[in-house]
């Protein structure tokens, strides 16, 4: 009996430690120069201003029901620059201190922002020491039509950039909604290198208030660089457990359940995120799970959702309580604040799926209508949606493109397997059609290719479709677990996914969903189809530990438009900063290497 009420008292002490919004830690200890998900946070405007381009909005009469944007986009002119370091930092997101990568001093890293139809251009300089090692920066869910080299896959589309080194990538925002940026060299966007992009752009759902970026992210408290150490050891169990999930890069932590003999400091009760809601108003909520591994399933207490955009395409908005997003993908919701009055204050929660290994699966916010005191904790009940526990993206049919398109004919279809093994080393790793990738790092395909050579080592595990463009892709997962799968440079169309093997049916062929990351299911399929563009594209699950573990693809579309194509001097002069760096430094490539 005493037991019994010690154990009860145990966990209602682990929910007070979960359930508090006030700080023990300051935003700077937490999350470095970062204001995501403080009440200082910036609202962000309908479209930035500063455009030459006249009256109205910048894209004119280009709106997301009469545009293919993969087609037509505005052509404005207008640059934005940005200057990012990558650094090495310490902080403590959720309370437990750690060793992180951080851009320009922030986790989640500074904000992107353009309208569509500009050109980005950003300078990226490593700045990461004791111990130094290469990056690289990958601009999540752009296509790189003509700028393939832009697209930040190391040994695929760039080298790395050395230690003490810049590159400047350049990129038109041809489509637009919300997307963000992660570093692309091994599992290192894991430790920190990531952060939102938003593209403003027309729509045709009104909202009166857009909140910005909601970043979504299982949390570890070990080095990423560990964590595949160890993954890919002899005889390794090939789960990872998260530690805890945030939002926004906060979430408080119980440290009394740090293991005996780890002495890291651990601080209870660090923070939350904090959002305010203007009451009786429309919020958008552009929501973005930038996590290594966990799907992610998130919700408002007593809030209805409508959601009208998934990834970079906009979406025929539909109400629901809860989205489900894998790595990668984003969804953009919007919520009206007419579930209570002027001083009411809700839960936010986003909860990590049973198929995703976690500890502690449960990330929590605030949200503080207009009079609400933001220093009070919420005590509002969730939504009784149960996890269908089919680790699955919500149906395909509820999701249908503002702007259709037909499904085209198949030039090629092609059959791609996920498989776990072994290899000669005891080492599990992934088989994603039949190779388990690993790529050079001094070797990008898109040099070689564009000096017209087109044979590649097996283990680059690059896919040449000659002049084919039509591609249909039948993803078999052969394994139990999840995966987001995700191809650069393409909104891909999505004609079916589910248990066991496809049966020849597509999902709304005069119109199927279109996104850049979807997910498959344990056992299941995923079927695939995209007008490939020039370019070699990586095509790989978004899990970080999976990638790191082989689970990568190379596709080389048109390679003779990518032999043709003018390439800045500066890919080469950055491999050539990487080689000479590399004679004089171990590179300790432990993994895949994307
Ligand atoms: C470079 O990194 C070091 C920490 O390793 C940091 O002290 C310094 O401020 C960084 N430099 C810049 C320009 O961010
Ligand atoms: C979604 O729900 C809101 C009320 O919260 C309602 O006004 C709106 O018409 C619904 N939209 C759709 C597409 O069902
Ligand atoms: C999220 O987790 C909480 C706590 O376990 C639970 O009460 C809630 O129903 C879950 N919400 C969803 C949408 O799964
Ligand atoms: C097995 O994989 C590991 C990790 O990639 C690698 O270091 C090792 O060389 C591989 N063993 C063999 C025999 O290929
Ligand atoms: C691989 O593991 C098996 C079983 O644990 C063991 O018998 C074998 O010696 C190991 N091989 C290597 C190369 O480590
Ligand atoms: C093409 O590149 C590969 C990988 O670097 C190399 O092994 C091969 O020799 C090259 N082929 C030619 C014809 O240069
Ligand atoms: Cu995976």
């Amino acid at each position: 009996m005493g037991l019994l009420r010690g154990l009860l008292e145990s966990v209602s002490e682990t929910l007070e430690l979960f359930y508090t919004a006030t700080a023990t830690l300051t935003q700077e200890s937490t999350n470095g120069l970062s204001l995501l998900g403080t009440l200082l946070a910036r609202v962000l405007p309908l479209f930035l201003t500063n455009n030459p381009l006249p009256d109205g909005f910048p894209w004119g009469s280009l709106s997301d029901t009469n545009t293919n944007p993969y087609v037509d986009y505005p052509r404005t002119g207008v640059v934005r620059y940005y200057d990012f370091t990558v650094s090495r930092g310490i902080i403590a997101p959720d309370g437990y201190q750690r060793d992180v990568l951080l851009v320009n001093g922030a986790y989640p890293g500074p904000l992107i922002e353009a309208n569509w139809g500009d050109t980005i251009v950003v300078t990226v300089h490593n700045n990461i020491s004791n111990p130094e090692d290469g990056t690289t920066i990958h601009w999540h869910g752009f296509l790189q039509r003509e700028t393939p080299w832009a697209d930040g896959a190391p040994g695929i589309s760039q080298c790395p950039i050395p230690p003490g080194s810049s590159y400047t990538y350049e990129f038109v925002a041809s489509l637009f909604g919300t997307s963000w940026y992660h570093a692309h060299y091994s599992a290192q966007y894991a430790g920190g290198v990531v952060g939102p992009i938003v593209v403003y752009g027309p729509t045709h759902a009104k909202y009166d208030v857009d909140l910005g970026p909601i970043m979504l992210s299982d949390w570890y408290h070990r080095e990423y660089f560990d964590i595949v150490k160890e993954l890919l050891s002899p005889n390794a169990s090939p789960r990872v457990l998260s530690d805890n999930n945030l939002i926004d890069g906060k979430m408080n932590f119980d440290c009394s359940t740090v293991a005996p003999g780890d002495n890291t400091p651990c601080t209870d009760r660090a923070g939350i995120s904090k959002f305010k809601f203007q009451t009786g108003k429309t919020h958008r909520l552009r929501l973005i799970n930038s996590g290594a591994d966990g799907v992610q399933r998130f919700s408002i207490d007593q809030h209805t959702l409508t959601v009208i955009a998934e990834d970079f395409v906009p979406v025929k908005p539909y109400n629901t309580t809860v989205v489900t997003l894998g790595v990668g993908q984003r969804t953009d919701v919007l919520v009206t604040a007419n579930a209570g009055p002027p001083d009411s204050l809700f839960w936010m929660r986003s909860n990590l799926t049973t198929c995703s290994p976690a500890r502690q699966p449960n990330a929590l916010a605030a949200v503080y209508y207009d009079k609400a005191d933001t220093s009070a904790t919420p005590s509002s009940r969730p939504w009784d949606v149960p996890d269908p526990g089919t680790c699955a993206n919500d149906p395909l049919d509820i999701s249908e493109p503002l702007y259709p398109i037909p499904l085209p004919k198949p030039a090629i279809t092609q059959t791609m397997d996920i498989e776990l093994f072994k290899n000669a080393s005891n080492v599990t790793l992934w088989k994603f059609n039949g190779v388990s990738m690993r790529t050079d790092y001094n070797s990008p395909v898109i040099l070689l290719a564009n000096q017209g050579n087109f044979s590649y080592p097996p283990e680059w595990n690059v896919v040449n479709y000659q002049q084919t463009t039509a591609i249909r892709i039948i993803i078999n997962n052969k394994g139990p677990g999840p995966h987001p799968m995700h191809l650069h440079g393409h909104n891909f169309y999505i004609l079916h996914e589910g248990p066991g093997e496809w049966d020849g049916t597509i999902v709304r062929p005069s119109n199927p969903m279109r996104r850049d990351v979807e997910l498959v299911r344990g056992n299941g399929h995923l079927v695939i189809q995209f007008d490939g563009a020039p370019g070699v594209w990586a095509f790989h699950c978004h899990i970080a530990w999976h990638s790191s573990g082989g689970f990568l693809a190379s596709l080389l579309v048109q390679p003779h438009k990518v032999q043709q194509m003018h390439l800045p001097g500066d890919v080469e002069q950055n491999c050539r900063a990487w080689d000479l760096w590399t004679k004089h430094n171990v590179v300790d490539q432990i993994d895949s290497g994307t």
